[in-house]
């Protein structure tokens, strides 16, 4: 069997990642078609399918759909979703639009793809939370998660193309002697970290860090798990970095870990510190496994606690391929 596959936002980071995404893991697809804002339908793009000509996403025909990706916007997702469902379609929405739905099921598939169930929309996880899950989640089944403490460094392919375009065009400038003309970050990225990624909220975490709290105790079923974290933009191209501190119920060895993780499908190992082998963007990027490594036993919680660093490309496991994966469980 072979599904007619649509993509919304087919010309953004995160879709044009989910065409690629579809051809390598030679997902059934019986006809794809590329949709877009107005402004680009009509042009053609190249793919591994063949050239595709863009249509216009706002008069997209969801019964000609099995499955459709969207990757626009949260708000263009809110306003369409339904439309897409009604007409028998999938919908595996990227945006933040349903993802604290008590209807919609949020998913990694390696860890709760049965929350699908009979649901026509999906939801796919902020990229932070995606690239911890795993990791976390393999531990939190063996010994049971108590407190969990985040700290990311985020490449600028989380804002999408527009912020991978002006890593490039920024850092051009600055070498220039130019003044910095940041429009997609709040403040230049070049030669800075930037503390601040999406709205402040009340409790003065921003919107992006909830989202990994929100969003991990959902995925995790544990709506009680504590759990916080500090989001930081990098000038790195893709590839969120992600520190992460957990304190454990049972006694956890570095070496148990080790083994443990090593295990673990979607992981793939970088640990050896005598080499200077540990996750890093340069090699992360274009990877489907999150790299994980610098395992160590934390000094505060001692053998109750675990400190760790993981690499995940934001595009991919962060977002094409994991939409992917949930279309493969459908
Ligand atoms: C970032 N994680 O790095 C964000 C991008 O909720 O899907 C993804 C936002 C989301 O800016």
């Amino acid at each position: 069997m072979s599904y007619k596959i649509g993509i919304m936002g087919a010309t953004g980071a995160v879709g044009r990642e989910i065409i690629e995404v579809l051809h390598d893991r030679n997902f059934p697809v019986e006809s794809l078609r590329l949709y877009a804002s107005e402004r680009s339908a009509g042009k053609t793009i190249e793919t591994p399918f063949g050239e595709i000509t863009i249509e216009n996403a706002g008069s997209a025909d969801y019964s000609q759909l099995d499955i459709a990706f969207f990757a626009i916007s949260g708000g263009w997702s809110k306003e369409n979703a339904q439309k897409a469902t009604d007409a028998g379609c999938y919908v595996i929405d990227n945006s933040s639009a349903f993802r604290y739905d008590d209807e919609v099921p949020l998913v990694v598939p390696e860890i709760n793809a049965n929350a699908i169930g009979d649901s026509k929309l999906i939801a796919n996880p902020n990229c932070t939370t995606a690239i911890a899950a795993i990791p976390l989640y393999n531990l939190h089944k063996e010994y049971v998660l108590k407190k969990v403490i985040i700290s990311t460094y985020q490449a600028t392919s989380g804002a999408g193309a527009a912020g991978m375009s002006e890593l490039i065009e920024e850092t051009r400038n600055y070498l220039e002697g130019k003044e910095a003309r940041n429009k997609v970050f709040v403040h230049p990225i070049v030669f800075n970290t930037i503390p601040h990624i999406d709205s402040f909220q009340e409790n003065d975490y921003t919107r992006e860090e909830m989202k990994v709290v929100w969003e991990t105790r959902k995925i995790f079923s544990e709506p009680d798990m504590a759990i916080s974290c500090t989001c930081v933009r990098i000038p790195t191209m893709r590839v969120h970095g992600e520190s992460i501190v957990i304190e454990t119920e049972k006694p956890i060895s570095p070496e148990d870990a080790k083994k443990l993780l090593g295990e673990t499908e979607g992981i793939e190992l970088k640990d050896d510190i005598e080499n200077n082998v540990y996750p890093m963007p340069l090699t992360a990027t274009k990877k489907y496994d999150v790299e994980v490594g610098r395992i160590r036993q934390n000094l505060v919680f001692g053998d109750h606690g675990l400190e760790f660093f993981v690499c995940g490309d934001q595009i991919l496991k962060g977002a094409a391929l994991n939409a992917v994966q949930i279309a493969e469980k459908l």
